[in-house]
C-alpha cells in the first residue's frame, strides 16, 4: 500500500513541492521526463503532472494527494478537501487595466473585454459584484491582450507586477489570493489515512522549526527571574551553570515574529552572548 502524490511536473511550484518532500525525510529519483517515482523510505509514489490536470486526478482518486495553487483549485472546482495551505507559491489573482485608462472602482469594469485563463473565478466575481462584463477566455500570454487590440482590461495572477509594467498595464482588482495547497481526495481509506497522518505531522514539525529559534544566553544569577519571564519557551527554559560563578546560561525557544522584541528586552535586563541558531525539526 502506498499513498499517491501528485506535484507539478516542471514550473513555479515544482522546486518547492520536491523540497518540501525531502525536507520531510522523503527520498526519490526524480530524473528528467519521469512520469512517477516510487520513494526509497517512505510508502509513497509521486507523480508528475501539469498543475492544471492536479485536481482531477485528486478527486478521482488516481492520486490521493496533491500539490496545486488555490487559484487552480478554484478555478477547475473539484471536488477535493484542501488539507494544508503550504506557505510558497504565493500569488494574487488581478484584474488590469491599460495604465492610461482612469479608474475609480468595479463599475468602471462595466462592458469591457477582459481576457483571462480564469473564466470561473472572474465570472464569479462579476457575477457577486453585479457587473456585465465580457470575458475572453484565453490559455496563455494574456498579459498582451490589451496592446493586441484582443481586450479593454486583462484578470491574470501576478506576483511582483513587472509582467503588467512591462506591458503597460496597472493592477486595479485583487480578486483572489492563493498560494499552494495541500489537497487530498475525499474518500481516502483508513491506511492511507494514516500515510497522509504521518506525512502531515513531519510537514507540521517543520513549518515549527520554520517558525522559530533556539535561543542561548549568558546572564547574572540575580537577574534569572526576570529573563526568565521574558522567554516564552516550550515548558520553560533550560537554566545550566556557567564555569564563572553567579552566572548560569539561559536556553530557549523564541517565535520569529516576537523575536527582535524579546532580544532587546533580554539586552535590557542584562542577559549577555546572545546567540540564536536555526531549529531543523521541531516536535511539540
Ligand atoms: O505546465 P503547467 O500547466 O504545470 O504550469 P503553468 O504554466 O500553468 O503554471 P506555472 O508554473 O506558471 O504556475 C504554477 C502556479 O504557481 C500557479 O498556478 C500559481 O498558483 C503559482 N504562481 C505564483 C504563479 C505566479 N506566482 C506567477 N507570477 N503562476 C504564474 N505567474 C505568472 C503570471 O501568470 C504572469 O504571467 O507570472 C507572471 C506574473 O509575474 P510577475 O512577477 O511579473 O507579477
Ligand atoms: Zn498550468
Amino acid at each position: 500500500m502506498k499513498l499517491k502524490i501528485a506535484i507539478q511536473k516542471s514550473g513555479r511550484l515544482s522546486e518547492s513541492s520536491l523540497k518540501l518532500l525531502k525536507e520531510c525525510g522523503i527520498e526519490f529519483d526524480n530524473g528528467l521526463n519521469k512520469l512517477k517515482a516510487e520513494a526509497y523510505n517512505f510508502p509513497l509514489e509521486v507523480f508528475f503532472l501539469r498543475d492544471d490536470d492536479i485536481p482531477q486526478y485528486v478527486e478521482d482518486g488516481v492520486a490521493d494527494i496533491g500539490i496545486v495553487g488555490e487559484n487552480v483549485l478554484l478555478e477547475k472546482n473539484r471536488n477535493v478537501k484542501t488539507v494544508q495551505r503550504l506557505g510558497f507559491g504565493k500569488c494574487r489573482l488581478s484584474i488590469a487595466i491599460p495604465k492610461d485608462k482612469t479608474y475609480k472602482s468595479a463599475k468602471d469594469l462595466k462592458g469591457l473585454r477582459i481576457a483571462t485563463s480564469y473564466a470561473t473565478i472572474l465570472s464569479g466575481y462579476l457575477k457577486k459584484k453585479k457587473i456585465k462584463a465580457e470575458i475572453h477566455e484565453i490559455s496563455g500570454s494574456v498579459e498582451i491582450a490589451p496592446g493586441i487590440g484582443l481586450a479593454d482590461a486583462i484578470c491574470d495572477l501576478v506576483s511582483s507586477g513587472s509582467t503588467l509594467f512591462t506591458n503597460g498595464l496597472k493592477e486595479v482588482e485583487v480578486i483572489l489570493k492563493s498560494q499552494a495547497a495541500l489537497v487530498s481526495n475525499k474518500n481516502l481509506d483508513k491506511e492511507k489515512k494514516a500515510l497522509l497522518e504521518k506525512l502531515l505531522f513531519r510537514m507540521n514539525a517543520l513549518r515549527s522549526a520554520k517558525s522559530n529559534k533556539y535561543i542561548l544566553l549568558n546572564a547574572p544569577n540575580n537577574k534569572l527571574k526576570t529573563i526568565c519571564d521574558i522567554l516564552p519557551g516550550m515548558k520553560s527554559p533550560t537554566i545550566l551553570p556557567l564555569a564563572e560563578k553567579g552566572w548560569s546560561s539561559v536556553h530557549s525557544v523564541v517565535q520569529e515574529d516576537e523575536f527582535w522584541e524579546i532580544i532587546e528586552k533580554l539586552k535590557a535586563n542584562g542577559a549577555q552572548g546572545i546567540l540564536v541558531v536555526p531549529i531543523e525539526k521541531m516536535i511539540l
